[in-house]
């Protein structure tokens, strides 16, 4: 599924994002940067230990929630990974949107900062962090699509979702949000 926003677009994908060919892959971090299960576990696995080495040589003070860093990306067939912290999820009233919506603001920064054509992105904070998906799509898409509208860039924004459940989601919100009836 697709949107257009001037130049650019959103892409939505079920698939695993270590397999993305995009120039940065975005990581659902911890604030220690310290590796984990999910999807942080899958791309340090495919990226080798260079990766975890980088990381904690160039940030030993790890990462704020609603931040990101950047690093290069091992053997992924990306240029960069962006280390995203989002929000552990605690009820949406102690400021979950705005962190979320921050770290992915921060990623997409990021990927104009280090001249990223393309961004592959997960669904940050709704696995472990347990993060409702259909808020979670809200505002994934509503702060990319706003990004987008102010900065131009990138040109490939793509959410790599790991479920038809999630997948749908987001389908559903962008429908809503691009294509309202
Ligand atoms: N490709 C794309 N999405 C994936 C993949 C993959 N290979 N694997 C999982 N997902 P999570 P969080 C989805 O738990 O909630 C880690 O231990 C998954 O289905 O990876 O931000 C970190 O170290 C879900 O929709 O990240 C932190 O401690 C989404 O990615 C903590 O978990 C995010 O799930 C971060 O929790």
């Amino acid at each position: 599924m697709l949107a257009r926003i001037g130049e650019s677009r959103i892409e939505l994908l079920v698939g695993d994002i270590t397999r993305q060919a995009a120039d940065a892959i975005v990581n659902a971090a911890n604030s220690q940067l310290a590796g984990g299960g999910g999807v942080d576990g899958a791309i340090h696995h495919a990226a080798g230990p260079a990766l975890m080495q980088e990381t904690a040589r160039r940030y030993p003070e790890g990462c704020p929630t609603g931040q990101a860093v950047a690093t290069t990306a091992g053997r992924l067939a990306a240029r960069y990974v962006f280390h995203a912290v989002g929000p552990v999820w605690k009820g949406g009233r102690q400021g979950e949107p705005d962190l979320l919506a921050n770290a992915y603001r921060r990623c997409l920064e990021l990927a104009i900062e280090h001249d990223c054509a393309s961004i592959a992105m997960p669904a940050i904070s709704t696995g472990v962090y347990g993060y409702p998906i259909d808020l979670a799509a809200q505002t994934a898409l509503g702060t990319t699509r706003e990004f987008l509208i102010a900065r131009g860039r990138p040109s490939i924004v793509r959410f790599v979702l790991f479920s038809e459940g999630a997948y749908g989601a987001f389908a559903r919100t962008i429908e809503a949000m691009f294509y309202p009836s």
